[in-house]
């Protein structure tokens, strides 16, 4: 690692994939420096950010002047090039393939699924500023997350501690930070899955205070939903 390498990050927490980064950096004490883009304010589409990531998304990450967007890529850039240990992307081939197996298929399921229950529950409600959910496509978001977390536990988890063998892995931070995002609209997903909440759990304890640390801003928004019913 070279003297006095600082990554920058640009961030912002409610992202799911945004925590995701921010997890691995502060419980492997990887120096950084977080810059705040604000999505609700429109900060990623600004002319700067914009040169940093034509896609207006972030996550990104410069490292010595070197741009990296989609958090997978960032990860994975992270855990090889810093001294981390290396659970976080196992070198050994097919403990790295069943890492990469499960990050090329976590962006359409995964990650969609989850994601489209907060869109449907809290984003678009905030956005058009009235509180009616559309329980239609609720209802069918919901049962495709349902198909997602019965592969997640067959396919990826199975009698595993974590989703792609017995230690954590990136894979693991993707996973469990998408999961995470519907509790701000206060839906625990997990509530009726047993192997997934002790997986959750585990991933919680490896990371340690990182996890709450980066969610912090989704309990807020948990909370004050709660609070306004
Ligand atoms: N595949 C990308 C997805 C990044 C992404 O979708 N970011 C969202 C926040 S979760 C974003 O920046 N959205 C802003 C927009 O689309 O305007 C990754 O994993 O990094």
């Amino acid at each position: 690692m070279a003297a006095g390498r600082l990554v920058e990050v640009y961030l912002d927490l409610l992202s799911q994939p945004c925590r995701a980064v921010l997890i691995l950096l502060t419980c492997n004490k990887i120096p950084h420096r977080v810059h705040t883009v604000a999505l609700r304010r429109g900060e990623n589409k600004t002319p700067e950010f914009t040169r940093l990531n034509p896609m207006q998304k972030v996550p990104v990450m410069v490292d010595n002047g070197f741009v990296l967007r989609e958090s997978d890529a960032i990860l994975k850039y992270l855990a090889t090039t810093f001294d981390v240990p290396e659970h976080w992307y196992p070198r050994q081939p097919e403990q790295r393939a069943r890492v990469d197996e499960y990050t090329a298929w976590h962006h359409m399921n995964t990650r969609m699924k989850a994601a489209k229950v907060f869109i449907l529950e809290v984003l678009l409600p905030t956005q058009f500023g009235t509180p009616a959910v559309d329980e239609v496509r609720l209802k069918r978001a919901l049962s495709e997350l349902e198909d997602t977390l019965d592969k997640l536990e067959s396919m990826f988890l199975g009698r595993q501690a974590f989703l792609c063998g017995d230690d954590i892995t990136v894979a693991d931070l993707l996973a469990a930070c998408e999961l995470m995002q519907p509790l701000g609209g206060g839906r625990d997903i997990l509530k009726d899955r047993p192997q997934l909440q002790r997986w959750m759990s585990r991933v919680r304890s490896a990371v340690g205070d990182s996890f709450d640390e980066a969610h912090a801003v989704l309990y807020g928004v948990r909370d004050r939903r709660r609070a306004r019913l």
